[in-house]
């Protein structure tokens, strides 16, 4: 007969944490969000590769592009670049979020000298720059001639079919710099001239970036930004099980920061042959993370046999998941993360070896994000969260005055599948496991993330903790009837903004 497991599955959202004596040392200012990222040995060594924040993206097509993986890095966490694309597309978007320096602007609003006022004023309402390279070609990269900016020319007094030449300042009366200057010297030639642009130019003289005053503002704003050895942003990506060795070198070469072995059931010899393999050719360097999986004996296998650095936790409870519903496994993500959580705590004791794990898919709040990190998750993995922001590589859309984003599994027929599920259901697509929805626009990502991190710290001061590791040692948790919801709702008393008119 089957083993029946008695317990049944639980979700983050039957669960509320108890406060802990809250001490004068427990403020906001004190918490410390830093998590591991790669297995290490506590008291033995100093945590390896990790995060500044415990919030990692998804690993698919709506959700992990360059433009979010630089948003998350500059805000402590890291993006996974999916894998469901071609190698060199792949590759390409990591070396995008590699070279982005913080700083130093590529213009994107450049104009030759034969330009009209008029044409400065179209590329102004397009781009919303004021600031505009005037180059020998009109083109980004070549000879810097001068800038225009919108106080050089007046929209309504002006003729703007003159000619930018007698508006823009010339090189010669500008503050410039070569290229090879720090961040920090071009910041001061910008505070010492009192200017608030600087352009960085070649050794000819070509155009190469612009640095401004109001960057070195939005710069102290990002104070957890998660950087490598260079300082250069971190980033991650996925890998399947097939080309996983072709992969990984051409992600390494563009300067990939970790990878993790993507799999709806992660808990196979095909994970463990690939990561093997990986830690054969590349040593103890590269991170390498596996997934998915659901219980303590999975987590022993990913940590004896696949020997991976970090193991992600959750199956069918996505937001666009279907897997439960269409072949019948999963579990409930509570009860999964709390499983391996312990399966890592008894590993530890063992070996001295610690292997973070990450609860990835089904977290709908700031609330459940709250309880999966004191139930044993060192970060978590969003997808949808992440999908809803400005920097998700997909369009918004209106629908009935509301702004929404696309927003598809990746066993959706849309994700075509490509390799991820392709193991169970040879090439075809025959049954998906993912559906292709939309999900309200919830703006800019850093302050969403802001929002969910002020509201992380101060759930940690309530229990009494300053750091990630202090929560998972001293959270106490309850589960709660469905009375204690509807107790914790606003049951009792009418929202102005829900009451219909004339109701009396
Ligand atoms: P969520 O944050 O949107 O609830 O869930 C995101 C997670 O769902 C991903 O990290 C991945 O593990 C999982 N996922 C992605 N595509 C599918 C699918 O098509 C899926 N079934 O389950």
């Amino acid at each position: 007969m089957a083993i029946i497991i008695d317990d049944i599955s639980h979700t983050f959202h039957e669960y509320l944490l108890l406060p802990g004596l809250t001490t004068q040392q427990h403020l906001p200012q004190n918490v410390s969000l830093k998590t591991p990222i790669q297995r290490y040995r506590p008291g033995k060594e100093e945590m390896k590769a990790h995060l500044n924040v415990p919030f990692v993206s998804a690993a698919m097509q709506a959700v992990s592009g360059p433009e979010l993986a630089i948003a998350l890095a500059r805000k402590g966490g890291s993006a996974f670049i999916f894998s469901s694309q071609s190698i060199e597309a792949q590759a390409r978007m990591v070396k995008q979020v590699k070279e982005h320096k913080a700083g130093f602007v590529e213009s994107d609003s450049n104009l030759a000298p034969t330009a009209t006022l008029e044409d400065a004023l179209k590329l102004r309402r397009r781009t919303g720059h004021s600031t505009i390279a005037i180059t020998e070609n009109g083109e980004r990269n070549s000879k810097l001639l001068g800038i225009l900016t919108s106080k050089d020319f007046w929209e309504y007094k002006d003729d703007l079919s003159q000619c930018v030449k007698g508006f823009y300042t010339p090189l010669e009366r500008l503050v410039f710099a070569e290229e090879g200057v720090s961040l920090q010297e071009a910041t001061n030639l910008l505070w010492k001239n009192k200017k608030e642009c600087l352009p960085i130019v070649d050794k000819n003289g070509n155009l190469k970036s612009l640095v401004f005053r109001k960057d070195y503002y939005d710069h102290h704003s990002y104070p957890d930004e998660l950087t490598d050895g260079r300082k250069r942003l971190f980033v991650g990506a996925a890998l399947n099980t097939y080309d996983y060795m072709e992969r990984t070198a051409a992600l390494i070469e563009a300067g990939v920061d970790c990878v993790c072995l993507d799999s709806s059931d992660g808990y196979s010899e095909w994970q463990a042959k690939a990561a093997v393999e990986l830690r054969k050719k590349y040593g103890e360097s590269l991170v390498i993370g596996g997934g998915n999986i659901v219980s303590a004996d999975a987590f022993r296998y990913m940590a004896e046999h696949a020997q991976v650095d970090f193991v992600k936790v959750g199956i069918g409870g996505g937001s666009i998941c279907i897997t439960r519903e269409q072949k019948g496994i999963g579990r409930g993500q509570a009860s999964a993360v709390m499983d391996v959580a312990k399966a890592r705590d008894e590993y530890l004791k063992e070996t001295g070896v610690y292997i973070p794990i990450c609860s990835d898919g089904g977290l709908n709040s700031d609330t459940q994000v709250i309880v999966a990190l004191a139930m044993g998750a060192d970060f978590v993995m969003m997808g949808k969260y992440f999908a809803m922001t400005e920097e998700s590589p997909t369009a918004k859309i209106s629908y009935r005055g509301r702004l929404y984003k696309p927003y598809w599994g990746e066993g959706s027929n849309r994700a075509r599948n490509w390799q991820r599920y392709k193991q169970s259901d040879a090439a075809h697509l025959i049954f998906e496991e993912g559906v292709d929805a939309y999900v309200p626009y919830s703006g800019p990502l850093s302050d969403k993330v802001g929002v969910s991190l002020v509201k992380l710290k101060s759930t940690m001061c309530n229990v009494g903790v300053l750091s990630v590791k202090e929560f998972h040692e001293k959270a106490r948790l309850t589960r709660v009837s469905e009375m204690t919801v509807v107790e914790g709702g606003t049951s009792t008393v009418e929202m102005l903004d829900r009451m219909k008119p004339n109701e009396d």
